[in-house]
């Protein structure tokens, strides 16, 4: 059942006038988009904010059992029109614009995206925000509000540059409340000991603690035409009234300030510890000690404190969320040990996103206890009472020790996360396999029943109705509408996947995308591309892993092809990238810079001239890749089976009909079981193989490259001086490739990976056979939204029931 919001374009207009005049003082004409968007957005409020405050009202009326995801990144990226689309006004409101002689986009691209996450995790994060709302579920979140998010990258020199992004600039962020009453205290620091505490107990007495203040700021997540507002809440930190005189120069607050001053820029690694753990403390006991009292509010025992609330670890972030929740019941409620235990496990559970061992958070033990004292006591207690229940159970000693959370002077995130909860999942089901069969093995045999898989999915409806309007209409001229509330109705385009007309469509829908792209990669890198060419795209974080190099030497073959026979049949291709480096990970910047000197090589000479094009776009984020994903004709998913525990893009692509190249890996294998093998390019080695090597060791890049002379000259071009300006990073390339024996197989997934690019040239040329297999892409897609995904999370993990049953599940 829908629920929109009754609006005229009459009355939309009035009230924006109404807020416009109110706070510009200037006639609409002379307004900046910027002055527009601000207008704009307060006239949503006004519209939203009667039904936040009903849906607070309703969830405590019910004492409704809550989900709280705590996070470290949310990545929404830009508001407004998803916001507009969820009230079900979003048509309207481009009605008002049109009749009052504004640009619409002018003014939602004056939005700045807010960037407060990295990649996948965080925009996953988002997602599951727009679910949980769509879905009807009371899921908030929980997470920090960094006055800098993920650095803007400028390419200069075809090197990567990262600049602050003050997101929130001196507008502020127009969709968050202060809730200043709920702010609450946060220890770091200092001594503590126990003291008695009469009746037998003991409480814990602290000296020297730093007392920091933690503000949440509440922005609101609309559901899809339901009314339904759920709360996105990040912390600030403040220092208290009565700490003032602790901070007495400017340097002393900055230090103070820089908890949440900037995102960590780092995909998978930690750096800066003392900070990180800080923010990561920070966030998880602000947010802890505020849904315990509102918990409590419910006058309700707090024993039973799992009955009405779930507590979700995204990632080891938020993993010392046991042991701090262990502390609040402990010290600051007096709950007893085993029944603050109990309820800790049933509230706590944990999704885990990598097998990459770097991610997988873990502390020396010197910084945590000194950063952390009481949670460090705390956390060692929980590891005794694990191995003496353990050894009581007569469980595995090897195995016991293996899955201790204080091991050899390190705390362990995951492993406290894992024995603090009661679930455990993976992203994609091979994700979920290898974390059985071989990260968190251990764990899988003495705990099997934790483990479950949850497949990621993303919001489509940010990837078609916002992303890409044109391919919306094409779709509803071919099935109705129905698949724009439920998703799964688009499968009806099944019926028409080889129909000519339709065929025509689609394809001239994605003609308009490319030209619309082309336009703004001329715009901004002076680079023309026929949109007769294949775009061929990847975009994703920039990492070893994720084999951008292996599409670069791809590239270079093709090149060489060209350079050998200029008049040969060829089929043009525009090569797109879209890549963040982690600040500090040096090969992953020399790529950045190969990428972009090639593409200088390429781009500027004539014998080459439209066959084939290469484009790194700077500074990739959310609303770049909404103008991007949808002009796509390959999806590039080629990371080194094992390796990438999902993707999310990969959706994305499919869902717009790019049709995906892909290795058995995340959710890759998922999207070929939706649209069958005929329908995505397989290509490379399977996780098994990969496996092969890793135990035989047998790998040996040299014979390789010694062997196969195409291999040989694609590596030679990156040291023999036929790319200018990138010696040293191409003599890199070269040394992981060759000499340190290629840790990611490029090598050995190179002949395979070209053979498959040569089939995608020859599937292209066939516009009936490319048709179907792209609108086979956009019609099996419905598998992959964020609505379903978070339905198995709520039922199966949280166990929360649907304030408003039945209003919205897919049919
Ligand atoms: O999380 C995505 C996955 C993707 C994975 C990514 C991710 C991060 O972005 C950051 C840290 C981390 O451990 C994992 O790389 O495969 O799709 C959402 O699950």
């Amino acid at each position: 059942m829908e629920q929109t919001m009754e609006l005229t374009t009459d009355q939309f207009i009035r009230d924006f006038e109404q807020t416009f005049n109110e706070q510009q003082q200037t006639l609409l004409q002379n307004a900046t988009p910027t002055e527009l968007f601000l207008a704009l957005a307060h006239t949503i409020r006004q519209y939203y904010t009667p039904m936040w405050l009903e849906r607070n009202e309703s969830l405590s009326a019910r004492q409704e059992k809550i989900a709280y995801y705590f996070s470290i990144e949310f990545l929404p990226g830009r508001m407004l029109e998803t916001n507009l689309l969820n009230l079900g006004i979003l048509d309207t409101v481009k009605e008002g614009f049109t009749q009052l002689g504004l640009d619409f986009t002018a003014v939602k691209n004056a939005e700045h995206d807010m960037a407060l996450g990295n990649g996948g995790l965080g925009r996953l994060a988002a997602a599951f925000m727009d679910s949980l709302a769509t879905t009807g579920y009371a899921g908030f979140g929980n997470g920090l509000r960094y006055k800098y998010g993920l650095f803007k990258q400028r390419i200069v020199d075809g090197y990567q540059v990262e600049l602050p992004d003050a997101w929130f600039g001196s507008l502020g962020n127009v969709w968050e409340t202060r809730k200043d009453h709920d702010a609450v205290n946060v220890r770091f620091f200092g001594n503590v000991y126990m003291a008695d505490a009469g009746e037998g107990k003991l409480k814990p007495v602290y000296s020297n603690a730093q007392v920091l203040r933690a503000v949440p700021y509440d922005v609101p997540q609309l559901g899809y035409k339901n009314g339904v507002v759920n709360n996105l809440r990040l912390w600030d930190v403040e220092i208290p009234e009565e700490y003032e005189l602790n901070y007495p120069t400017i340097a002393d607050r900055r230090r103070v300030e820089d908890i949440t001053a900037v995102l960590y820029p780092d995909d998978s690694t930690e750096e800066g510890k003392k900070l990180r753990l800080m923010q990561e403390y920070f966030m998880t006991s602000a947010g802890l000690q505020t849904i315990v009292k509102s918990y409590l509010k419910m006058g309700l025992p707090l024993e039973k404190i799992y009955e009405k609330v779930s507590v979700h670890i995204n990632d080891t972030h938020p993993a010392v969320a046991p042991a701090e929740f262990m502390r609040i019941l402990i010290d600051d409620y007096g709950m007893e040990w085993d029944a603050a235990w109990n309820a800790t496990t049933k509230v706590m559970s944990y999704t885990n996103h990598t097998i990459l061992s770097e991610a997988l958070e873990k502390w020396s033990t010197g910084l945590f206890s000194f950063v952390l004292p009481r949670v460090f006591q705390i956390i060692v207690e929980i590891d005794n009472r694990y191995m003496a229940q353990m050894g009581a159970q007569g469980a595995d000693y090897a195995r016991v020790e293996n899955t201790r959370i204080v091991r050899n002077g390190q705390v362990h995130m995951a492993h406290l996360a894992i024995i603090g909860g009661h679930s455990v999942n993976g992203v994609a089901q091979i994700h979920t396999e290898l974390l059985k069969e071989d990260t968190l093995r251990d764990f899988y045999a003495l705990t099997p029943e934790k483990f479950n898989n949850k497949t990621n999915g993303i919001v489509q409806r940010r990837w078609t109705q916002i992303a890409a309007p044109v391919l919306s209409q094409t779709i509803d001229k071919w099935i109705g509408f129905e698949w724009r509330n439920d998703i799964h109705a688009l499968r009806a385009l099944n019926d028409v996947v080889d129909n000519p007309r339709a065929q025509n469509d689609f394809w001239e829908v994605k003609q308009l995308a490319k030209k619309r792209l082309a336009d703004y990669i001329e715009e901004t890198t002076g680079v023309h591309v026929s949109t007769d060419a294949i775009f061929d795209v990847q975009v994703k974080r920039l990492h070893a892993y994720k084999r951008q190099l292996l599409n670069v030497m791809h590239i270079i073959k093709l090149y060489w092809d060209i350079k050998d026979n200029p008049e040969g049949d060829f089929t043009p291709r525009v090569f797109i990238f879209g890549a963040k480096a982690a600040p500090g990970y040096h090969f992953a910047k020399s790529i950045i810079k190969v990428i972009n000197e090639l593409a200088n090589l390429i781009n500027n000479d004539p014998e080459i001239g439209d066959k084939l094009k290469v484009v790194f776009l700077e500074n990739y984020r959310v609303s770049l890749a909404e103008l991007i994903i949808p002009a796509a004709n390959v999806s590039e998913q080629i990371s080194l089976a094992s390796k990438e525990a999902s993707g999310t893009s990969n959706m994305k692509f499919m869902m717009t009909g790019a049709v995906t190249m892909a290795t058995l890996d995340g959710a890759n294998i998922e999207i070929r079981d939706e649209v069958g093998e005929e329908n995505i390019v397989i290509f490379g080695m399977t996780k098994d193989e990969v496996y092969h090597h890793y135990e035989t060791h047998d790998y040996n890049a040299r014979y390789l490259y010694d062997t196969d002379p195409v291999l040989h000259r694609v590596i030679n071009t990156f040291v023999d001086g036929t790319i200018p300006r990138c010696q040293s990073e191409g003599s890199e390339i070269f040394d992981a490739l060759v000499t340190y024996n290629d840790e990611y197989f490029l090598l050995e997934d190179f002949q395979s990976y070209v053979a498959a690019q040569a089939r995608v040239s020859a599937l292209y040329r066939d516009r009936e056979r490319w048709m179907h297999m792209s609108m086979m892409n956009i019609a099996n897609s419905d598998k992959f939204t964020s609505d379903d995904t978070i339905r198995q999370y709520a039922e199966e993990i949280w166990h929360l029931s649907l304030p408003h049953a039945g209003r919205h599940r897919a049919a």
